[in-house]
This record gives structure tokens, sequence and C-alpha cells, in this order.
């Protein structure tokens, strides 16, 4: 749309026109999309997934940027953030200019210490307590991460909206559940979800009705993976198998399930969008090699994985 308007201003004074003469006005365009479920660790914000590891030892972060060629050359970046047995990454767009920012939380004081890569600036936020589980999810639908726990004593969320409006808390849940956030309803916004262990069922509550909606899938010993793979920007409820290295995915688009066995035993689930077609991909780490679903090539970059850190916990 910039480009239509300075093209339209161009115009005008090419041909003369008085000052005064109003320019059209560009027609209203619907305004895109937050970028969708499956766009996880994406650092440079062109839609596709970055290969990127984050170092706890050094608190170092490699991202070798999509569509690069490998080795990693000119779309290579390396950032720095805090380290220490507390801290854990936790990435995501906390400044909503559609690029992952590099992030930590420190799970010994709760404070999230956040680089935005719009200003490039370093924020520091408490928000959290010992034995918090961090959500962090769009949960206001501003198209930005919010900074969010679950209090697993308790039941509940709390969430600080990055959208600027006061911080809540919700009950949903209980001890034994694990949180696993997600829009399951396409609505952009994150819905509040439980994985509830004890019975192998999600508990969504959909933002955009409010509706609690349960559904069975999985065992208790399954590896949680909920992610768009089937492309219709709804999180789908999914779970890997470690035992066989099968992933089962219960598409939200027709109900159907997607059973494929990828990775093995041992194997981290990493599924992210790392083609940029719009839906998760299969994809395991191992003993520092990446395999990605469709591609025959396997790729060495070690470290902790920064899609599995998107992963419920
Ligand atoms: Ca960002
Ligand atoms: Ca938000
Ligand atoms: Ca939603
Ligand atoms: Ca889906």
């Amino acid at each position: 749309m910039r480009i239509r308007v300075l093209l339209t201003c161009v115009a005008a004074a090419a041909v003369g026109l008085p000052a005064t003469q109003a320019v059209p006005r560009p027609v209203p365009q619907a305004v895109p999309p937050p970028a969708p479920t499956s766009a996880v660790a994406d650092f440079d914000g062109d839609g596709c997934s970055d290969l990127s590891v984050w170092h706890p030892d050094s608190g170092g972060w490699e991202v070798a940027h999509c569509g690069d060629p490998w080795p990693p050359g000119g779309g290579w970046i390396y950032g720095q953030t805090l380290h220490g047995p507390a801290i854990r990454a936790v990435p995501g767009d906390y400044d909503g200019d559609r690029r992952t920012d590099l992030a930590v939380y420190d799970g010994s004081s709760g404070v999230w210490t956040i680089k935005e890569s719009g200003r490039g600036t370093v924020r520091s936020e408490p928000f959290g307590a010992i034995g918090d589980v961090v959500v962090p999810a769009d949960y206001d639908g501003d198209g930005a991460t919010d900074v969010a726990v679950f209090r697993p004593s308790t039941g509940t969320w709390y969430v600080r909206p990055s959208a600027g409006s006061r911080s809540y808390a919700v009950p949903f849940g209980v001890a034994d559940d694990t949180p696993v956030p997600g829009d399951y309803d396409g609505d952009t916004v994150a819905d509040l979800a439980v994985f509830r262990t004890s019975s192998g069922t999600w508990i969504v509550l959909r933002s955009s009705d409010g509706v609690v909606t349960y559904q069975g899938f999985g065992l208790p010993s399954d590896r949680l993976v909920p992610a768009d793979y089937d492309g219709d920007a709804r999180t789908d409820p999914a779970v890997f198998r470690p035992s066989d290295g099968t992933w089962w995915v219960l598409r939200s688009g027709d109900g159907g399930v997607l059973a494929e066995r990828w990775g093995g035993h041992g194997d981290e689930p990493v599924p992210a969008d790392y083609d940029g077609d719009g839906d998760a991909d299969l994809a395991v780490y191992g003993q520092g090699v990446w395999r990605i679903h469709g591609s025959t090539e396997e790729i060495a970059l070690a470290g902790v994985p920064v899609p599995a850190m998107y992963l419920p916990q």
C-alpha cells in the first residue's frame, strides 16, 4: 500500500497539479492477519522458520535464515542473552514486527528479558513466580506475543497483554495439566488450553465464543506438539510418540488423523514451517542433526533447538 500512495503523489507532481489539490486517497485494504501460527522461530520475518539454536551455557543464539544456502553465509546471525541454570529461552515476537525476538525467562526470579528486534532495545519484565510455567502467546490478538505464565499450584493463567491493557488472571486447568496454548479456533487470538495427562484430553477455552471443548487425543507418555500442520491457520492437537517416532496429528481442517513416522527414539520433535508454505512441517532433532520431512538433507546445527522452545513443557 505504501508503494501505491507514493506513486500517486509522484503522478500528481508530474502533471503539475496545484499543491492544494487533493490526492486521491488509497482504497482502504484489509489489515493483513498476524503471522500464521506455524511461523515460529522466524527471526527475519520472511514467513518461514529458521534453523536456530540456543546455547544455555553461554546464552548465545545461532540462526541460519531459511532459504539461504547451507552452510549459512550472509543470513547467519548471532546474538547473546543471559544464561544460567534457571534461565530458559522464550522466543517470540514480543514487539509485533513479525520477527522473532531473542528472549529468556529466569525461573528463579520470574523476570523476562526481551531483546526487541524492532528497536534493538532490551527490556526486563518481572512477571511470574517460582514454579510457574511460561506460556507466551498472543492472547489479545494484536500480533505481538504476550508475556504469560501458568501457575500449576492453582491452575491459574496470568497474562500481560502486549496491547497495554491491564494484566489479568484466569483459572483454567488443574495442577497436573500441561498448558498447550494455541489458536485452535483460528480467530488469530491464542486460546487458553491444557492437556489433561490423566485422560489424554485436550481442553480448549475458545477465544472466539468462550466455549470450552474437550477432545481426547494422545497418550500420557506422548510429547505434545500442537501446531498448524494442515495450514488452515488453526492449531491442530498433535503428539509425537518417542518410542517409535510416530507423529499423530488431528487435522483441524477436515477432522482427519495423520499418523506418520518421522524420527526415532531419542529424537526431539521440532515442528515448524521450514519451507514457508504456511503449514508446520514434521521435523526432528537428534545429536545435533536436523531432519525435516520432505527433505533428504540432514543439517548439523547443535544446541537447544529454538523451535522446540515453543512446544509445551
Ligand atoms: Ca520482533
Ligand atoms: Ca499480543
Ligand atoms: Ca483463538
Ligand atoms: Ca490446522
